[in-house]
């Protein structure tokens, strides 16, 4: 795996890490998982930009674009994350829908392997 060979790289060339190195050599990249924005017929689009904004750091323009992938597709991929930050912004989702009394809904699932 790429990240092994870079540990390795690196202890050859400093003599004085070994012990992070070994612990750093054991580490995997963590699973990742991608949320997942659900179509439905009443959440106004209006509001769908701003979720895209506010929990998921997009643009205007990268909300605008993801939105309407899936107002036309029926779903669409807002972000890949390890499990615990996807699970929150699942919930950080719910939680302002909810609260503004929209339907929205998201979901995560494993991200497919690079
Ligand atoms: N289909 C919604 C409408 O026409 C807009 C929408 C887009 C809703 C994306 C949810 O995840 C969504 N108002």
């Amino acid at each position: 795996m790429e990240t092994t060979s870079i540990v390795m790289a690196t202890q050859t060339e400093n003599q004085h890490d070994t012990v992070l190195d070994r612990q750093a050599a054991k580490l995997a990249p963590p699973p990742m998982y991608q949320v997942v924005l659900l179509n439905d017929d009443y959440t106004p689009m209006d509001f769908v930009v701003v979720v895209l904004q506010r929990i998921f750091g997009k643009t205007e323009d990268e909300a605008a674009r993801i939105m309407l992938k899936v107002h036309h597709e029926g779903r669409g991929v807002c972000g890949v994350y390890p499990r615990d930050i996807a699970a929150t912004r699942v919930e950080m989702v719910r939680q302002f829908a909810h609260a503004r009394q929209h339907p929205l809904q998201c979901v995560m699932e494993p991200a497919p392997e690079a």
